[in-house]
């Protein structure tokens, strides 16, 4: 069935791909790389079932949409998960556990001659996902699709930004997050989930701005790099809290976070940037955050201002032991599909 023969109020069918949507490659404009990797998650374990978990959870979404009504028609597509990552992911999970576990006794990874050779492995994995990545969007790019990538832990959308760089040029990040991601290689892992900021300003010279929303948990090493780092603007959560407390209004300092970003924009939405109450089974969970609507409005006013969403990311979505009692993938699926539309809107006159 062609997309535009769909139906958008039947019954989800799961044979159909992402949101019930009878899509191919083929005739979809926009395509959801599904990176179900968690290698260096340094709480708890889950992120890696992300992209499947949404999947199920995708299928009972309605399709009306208020603020980008009818972009689905332009064909979301999300393509199989690629079995060499699952497995990879598996191994290399294992290993980062051994090194974690060593490290909380207090030792040295150098100091061990097996786990130094594990950590040299987990690095290398991350830099091959990252190429891996990085190729795959070059190709979509070429083929004149839109790329984004469902995580997965926070380290997985490097190649993504790598490649949005060199195929759009100059752009800035909004990244809504409880935590900075501006650690450098967190626990000896240079593709941590923790180092994600970190390494973009390292290796994505396109990469002009990064605009951080939420943050709420960070470390000293962090704060001094945002402090001495002209390309970073943070958005702590407490001060935004603080403004609203004084009286004023989530528009403003919605301006007030776009004024600082450049025309084109790359969003990455670490889900737990939101009340950990709809996300509590993430890898890192802290108090405070966002209501899923702030979020939306903010997407929303960036694009009314113009901007252009280039690609962007939604990472960190787990679903804990039991998944039919978790509300992390219908949110992360609902916040997906409002994502994808929003990204059409903003792409309608490019
Ligand atoms: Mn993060």
């Amino acid at each position: 069935m062609a997309i535009t023969d769909f139906d958008p109020n039947s019954v989800g069918i799961a044979s159909n791909n992402i949101f019930g949507l009878p899509t191919t490659e083929d005739n979809a404009k926009l395509i959801l790389l599904p990176i179900p990797w968690e290698v260096t998650v340094s709480y708890r374990n889950g992120t890696a079932k992300g992209p499947e978990k949404i999947v199920e959870a995708s299928y009972q979404i309605d399709m009306c949409d208020l603020d980008a009504m009818n972009y689905w028609k332009e064909g979301y597509f999300m393509p199989e998960m690629d079995k060499t990552i699952i497995k990879k992911n598996d191994y290399l999970r294992h290993c980062a556990e051994l090194i974690i576990s060593n490290l909380s006794e207090g030792n040295e990874t150098c100091d061990n001659n097996q786990l130094q050779k594990k950590l040299d492995e987990i690095n290398k994995g991350g830099e091959d996902l990252k190429v891996w990545i990085y190729s795959k969007a070059m190709e979509l790019f070429s083929k004149d699709k839109y790329v984004a990538l469902v995580g997965g832990d926070h380290s997985t959308p490097l190649g993504l930004m790598k490649a949005a760089g060199e195929h759009f040029g100059d752009f800035g990040i909004l990244q809504i997050d409880a935590h900075a991601d501006l650690r450098k290689a967190y626990e000896g892992f240079t593709y941590s989930h923790a180092s994600i900021m970190y390494n973009v300003l390292q290796e994505v010279p396109q990469m002009k701005k990064l605009v951080q929303v939420g943050i709420r948990d960070f470390c000293d090493e962090e704060y001094d790099l945002m402090q001495s780092e002209p390309r970073i603007k943070t958005f702590f959560d407490n001060h935004i809290k603080a403004r609203e407390y004084e009286g004023e209004t989530w528009k403003q300092i919605c301006d007030d976070i776009i004024s600082h970003l450049p025309q084109q924009v790359y969003i990455s939405f670490d889900i737990d940037g939101l009340d950990p109450k709809l996300c509590k089974n993430t890898g890192t969970p802290v108090q405070g955050g966002f209501e899923t609507e702030q979020i939306q409005y903010l997407f929303k006013k960036v694009v009314e201002s113009g901007r252009r969403i280039i690609a962007f990311d939604l990472n960190e979505v787990s679903c804990g032991e039991d998944s039919q009692d978790s509300i992390d993938a219908s949110v992360g699926a609902r916040i997906l599909y409002r994502m994808c539309n929003l990204f059409m809107k903003s792409n309608e006159n490019a």
